[in-house]
Protein backbone atom coordinates (compact mmCIF):
# COMPACT_ATOMS: atom_id res chain seq x y z
CA UNK A 1 0.00 0.00 0.00
CA UNK A 2 1.42 3.57 -0.95
CA UNK A 3 2.01 6.05 1.66
CA UNK A 4 -0.33 8.77 2.00
CA UNK A 5 1.66 12.23 2.48
CA UNK A 6 -1.00 14.79 3.37
CA UNK A 7 1.02 18.30 2.84
CA UNK A 8 2.36 20.51 0.45
CA UNK A 9 5.51 20.59 -1.39
CA UNK A 10 6.39 24.05 -1.20
CA UNK A 11 6.19 23.52 2.86
CA UNK A 12 9.18 22.39 5.24
CA UNK A 13 8.16 19.93 7.35
CA UNK A 14 6.64 17.71 4.67
CA UNK A 15 9.54 18.30 2.72
CA UNK A 16 11.70 16.94 6.10
CA UNK A 17 9.12 13.89 5.39
CA UNK A 18 9.26 13.25 1.75
CA UNK A 19 13.16 13.13 1.39
CA UNK A 20 13.24 10.65 4.20
CA UNK A 21 10.52 9.09 2.11
CA UNK A 22 12.73 9.01 -1.21
CA UNK A 23 16.37 8.20 0.83
CA UNK A 24 14.27 5.00 2.03
CA UNK A 25 12.83 3.61 -1.32
CA UNK A 26 9.36 4.30 0.65
CA UNK A 27 6.61 4.83 -2.37
CA UNK A 28 4.35 7.50 -1.82
CA UNK A 29 1.53 9.73 -2.46
CA UNK A 30 1.42 13.51 -1.85
CA UNK A 31 -1.90 14.96 -1.13
CA UNK A 32 -1.76 18.43 -1.30
CA UNK A 33 -2.94 20.51 1.53
CA UNK A 34 -3.35 24.29 0.40
CA UNK A 35 -1.89 25.97 3.20
CA UNK A 36 -2.53 29.47 1.55
CA UNK A 37 -6.18 29.12 1.87
CA UNK A 38 -5.99 27.27 5.54
CA UNK A 39 -7.04 24.23 4.60
CA UNK A 40 -5.02 22.93 7.23
CA UNK A 41 -7.36 24.73 9.46
CA UNK A 42 -10.79 23.24 8.33
CA UNK A 43 -12.66 20.72 10.37
CA UNK A 44 -12.23 17.69 8.03
CA UNK A 45 -7.85 18.09 7.99
CA UNK A 46 -8.73 18.76 11.87
CA UNK A 47 -9.80 15.42 12.18
CA UNK A 48 -6.32 14.02 10.84
CA UNK A 49 -3.89 17.04 12.46
CA UNK A 50 -5.96 18.42 15.76
CA UNK A 51 -3.11 20.88 15.88
CA UNK A 52 -4.31 22.11 12.01
CA UNK A 53 -0.84 21.74 10.48
CA UNK A 54 1.23 19.43 8.02
CA UNK A 55 2.82 16.81 7.83
CA UNK A 56 0.05 13.83 8.33
CA UNK A 57 1.03 10.26 7.24
CA UNK A 58 -1.68 7.27 6.31
CA UNK A 59 -0.04 4.37 5.85
CA UNK A 60 -2.58 1.97 5.94
CA UNK A 61 -4.72 1.88 9.10
CA UNK A 62 -1.91 3.70 10.68
CA UNK A 63 -1.58 7.61 10.90
CA UNK A 64 1.24 9.75 12.26
CA UNK A 65 2.18 13.22 12.69
CA UNK A 66 5.26 15.31 13.20
CA UNK A 67 7.57 15.41 10.75
CA UNK A 68 10.26 14.19 12.74
CA UNK A 69 8.36 11.77 14.33
CA UNK A 70 7.40 10.07 11.02
CA UNK A 71 10.95 10.54 10.14
CA UNK A 72 11.93 8.48 13.08
CA UNK A 73 9.19 5.64 12.04
CA UNK A 74 10.26 4.89 8.55
CA UNK A 75 14.04 4.93 9.31
CA UNK A 76 13.22 2.26 11.96
CA UNK A 77 10.68 0.66 10.02
CA UNK A 78 12.94 0.18 6.65
CA UNK A 79 16.21 -0.67 9.10
CA UNK A 80 17.49 -3.29 7.42
CA UNK A 81 17.29 -1.67 4.05
CA UNK A 82 19.01 1.85 5.28
CA UNK A 83 20.07 0.85 8.58
CA UNK A 84 22.70 3.82 8.80
CA UNK A 85 19.90 6.74 8.69
CA UNK A 86 19.72 6.20 12.47
CA UNK A 87 23.41 4.42 13.37
CA UNK A 88 24.20 0.83 14.02
CA UNK A 89 25.53 0.90 17.18
CA UNK A 90 23.42 2.24 20.47
CA UNK A 91 25.85 5.21 20.66
CA UNK A 92 25.56 5.88 17.03
CA UNK A 93 21.69 6.43 17.66
CA UNK A 94 22.20 8.43 20.62
CA UNK A 95 23.86 10.72 18.72
CA UNK A 96 21.61 10.74 15.83
CA UNK A 97 18.89 11.70 18.37
CA UNK A 98 20.83 14.46 20.01
CA UNK A 99 21.82 16.33 16.59
CA UNK A 100 17.85 15.53 15.59
CA UNK A 101 16.99 17.43 18.88
CA UNK A 102 19.82 19.90 18.16
CA UNK A 103 18.42 20.60 14.93
CA UNK A 104 14.71 21.32 16.06
CA UNK A 105 15.50 22.80 19.36
CA UNK A 106 18.90 25.11 18.63
CA UNK A 107 18.91 25.37 14.84
CA UNK A 108 15.29 24.76 13.25
CA UNK A 109 13.17 27.64 15.37
CA UNK A 110 15.75 30.29 14.45
CA UNK A 111 15.29 29.55 10.73
CA UNK A 112 11.09 28.81 11.51
CA UNK A 113 11.10 32.87 13.19
CA UNK A 114 12.76 34.39 10.35
CA UNK A 115 10.88 32.59 7.56
CA UNK A 116 7.44 33.79 9.43
CA UNK A 117 8.76 37.28 9.70
CA UNK A 118 10.13 37.40 6.54
CA UNK A 119 7.92 35.26 4.35
CA UNK A 120 4.74 34.90 5.91
CA UNK A 121 3.26 37.39 7.37
CA UNK A 122 4.11 39.95 4.53
CA UNK A 123 1.92 37.73 2.44
CA UNK A 124 -1.24 38.11 5.43
CA UNK A 125 -0.24 41.85 5.42
CA UNK A 126 1.79 41.89 8.79
CA UNK A 127 4.80 44.01 9.10
CA UNK A 128 8.20 41.69 9.52
CA UNK A 129 9.70 42.57 13.02
CA UNK A 130 13.74 42.83 11.64
CA UNK A 131 15.23 43.12 14.94
CA UNK A 132 13.54 39.76 15.76
CA UNK A 133 15.54 38.33 12.16
CA UNK A 134 18.99 40.24 13.36
CA UNK A 135 17.92 38.64 16.81
CA UNK A 136 18.00 35.13 15.02
CA UNK A 137 20.67 35.77 12.85
CA UNK A 138 23.03 36.42 15.67
CA UNK A 139 21.66 33.68 17.39
CA UNK A 140 22.67 31.36 14.43
CA UNK A 141 26.25 32.98 13.82
CA UNK A 142 26.77 31.09 16.94
CA UNK A 143 24.85 27.90 16.67
CA UNK A 144 26.95 27.49 13.36
CA UNK A 145 30.43 27.88 15.24
CA UNK A 146 28.99 24.92 16.98
CA UNK A 147 28.01 22.84 13.66
CA UNK A 148 31.27 23.97 12.29
CA UNK A 149 33.34 22.75 15.16
CA UNK A 150 31.91 19.57 15.22
CA UNK A 151 31.97 18.90 11.42
CA UNK A 152 35.64 19.90 11.53
CA UNK A 153 35.92 16.50 13.05
CA UNK A 154 33.53 14.13 11.78
CA UNK A 155 32.14 14.47 8.16
CA UNK A 156 28.21 14.41 9.17
CA UNK A 157 26.73 15.30 12.30
CA UNK A 158 26.21 11.93 14.25
CA UNK A 159 29.35 10.73 12.92
CA UNK A 160 31.21 9.21 9.59
CA UNK A 161 27.27 8.37 8.14
CA UNK A 162 24.80 10.34 6.70
CA UNK A 163 21.79 10.39 8.81
CA UNK A 164 18.27 11.90 9.84
CA UNK A 165 19.96 14.45 11.42
CA UNK A 166 21.63 15.46 8.42
CA UNK A 167 18.63 15.02 6.29
CA UNK A 168 16.22 16.69 8.18
CA UNK A 169 18.17 20.35 8.08
CA UNK A 170 18.01 20.49 4.56
CA UNK A 171 14.20 22.20 3.71
CA UNK A 172 15.59 25.37 6.39
CA UNK A 173 19.01 25.12 4.96
CA UNK A 174 17.69 25.47 1.51
CA UNK A 175 15.48 28.55 2.95
CA UNK A 176 18.86 30.24 4.24
CA UNK A 177 20.86 29.75 0.90
CA UNK A 178 18.50 29.88 -1.81
CA UNK A 179 15.34 32.94 -0.39
CA UNK A 180 16.55 34.19 2.20
CA UNK A 181 20.18 35.81 1.07
CA UNK A 182 21.55 34.31 4.36
CA UNK A 183 23.74 31.92 1.94
CA UNK A 184 26.94 33.43 3.66
CA UNK A 185 26.01 32.09 7.04
CA UNK A 186 27.26 28.93 5.95
CA UNK A 187 29.14 30.00 2.98
CA UNK A 188 31.80 31.26 5.38
CA UNK A 189 32.20 28.09 7.50
CA UNK A 190 34.34 25.54 5.42
CA UNK A 191 33.84 22.58 7.14
CA UNK A 192 29.68 23.76 7.60
CA UNK A 193 29.21 24.38 3.44
CA UNK A 194 31.84 21.00 2.53
CA UNK A 195 28.58 19.36 4.84
CA UNK A 196 25.80 21.30 3.05
CA UNK A 197 26.93 20.69 -0.33
CA UNK A 198 27.16 17.43 0.15
CA UNK A 199 24.02 16.32 1.77
CA UNK A 200 22.01 19.01 -1.04
CA UNK A 201 23.43 17.27 -3.86
CA UNK A 202 21.93 13.80 -2.77
CA UNK A 203 19.60 12.64 -5.28
CA UNK A 204 16.29 12.52 -2.72
CA UNK A 205 17.12 15.98 -2.02
CA UNK A 206 17.00 17.09 -5.59
CA UNK A 207 13.64 14.73 -5.97
CA UNK A 208 12.09 17.01 -3.29
CA UNK A 209 13.34 20.50 -5.20
CA UNK A 210 11.82 18.95 -8.39
CA UNK A 211 8.54 18.46 -6.97
CA UNK A 212 8.91 21.70 -5.20
CA UNK A 213 9.52 23.29 -8.89
CA UNK A 214 7.26 21.97 -10.47
CA UNK A 215 4.37 22.98 -7.69
CA UNK A 216 5.76 26.71 -7.85
CA UNK A 217 5.11 26.25 -12.05
CA UNK A 218 1.91 24.98 -11.46
CA UNK A 219 0.66 27.87 -8.48
CA UNK A 220 -0.73 30.24 -10.65
CA UNK A 221 -3.36 29.42 -10.38
CA UNK A 222 -3.63 25.51 -9.75
CA UNK A 223 -6.15 23.67 -8.60
CA UNK A 224 -6.68 23.47 -4.59
CA UNK A 225 -6.04 19.99 -3.95
CA UNK A 226 -4.30 17.31 -6.96
CA UNK A 227 -2.32 14.98 -5.69
CA UNK A 228 1.30 13.60 -6.78
CA UNK A 229 2.67 10.22 -6.39
CA UNK A 230 6.34 9.16 -6.39
N1 LIG B 1 6.50 20.28 14.65
C1 LIG B 1 5.64 20.14 13.49
C2 LIG B 1 5.49 21.50 12.87
C3 LIG B 1 4.50 21.48 11.74
C4 LIG B 1 4.45 22.83 11.02
O1 LIG B 1 4.84 23.87 11.56
N2 LIG B 1 3.98 22.76 9.78
C5 LIG B 1 3.87 23.97 8.99
C6 LIG B 1 4.43 23.73 7.60
S1 LIG B 1 6.19 23.49 7.69
C7 LIG B 1 2.39 24.30 8.85
O2 LIG B 1 1.54 23.43 8.80
N3 LIG B 1 2.11 25.59 8.79
C8 LIG B 1 0.78 26.09 8.65
C9 LIG B 1 0.14 26.39 9.97
O3 LIG B 1 0.80 26.29 11.02
O4 LIG B 1 -1.04 26.75 9.95
C10 LIG B 1 6.28 19.12 12.52
O5 LIG B 1 7.52 19.05 12.50
O6 LIG B 1 5.55 18.41 11.82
Amino acid sequence: MVVKVYGSAMAACPQRVMVCLIELGVDFELIHIDLDSLQQKKPDFMLLQPFGQVPVIEDGDFRLFESRAIIRYYAAKYEGKERKLTGTTLEEKALVDQWLEVESNNFNDLVYNMVLQLLVFPKMGHNSDLTMVQKCINKLEKVFDIYEQRLSKSKYLAGDFFSLADLSHLPSLRFLMNEGGFAHLVTERKCLHDWYMDISSRPAWNKVLDLMNMKKSEMSPGPANEEVKV
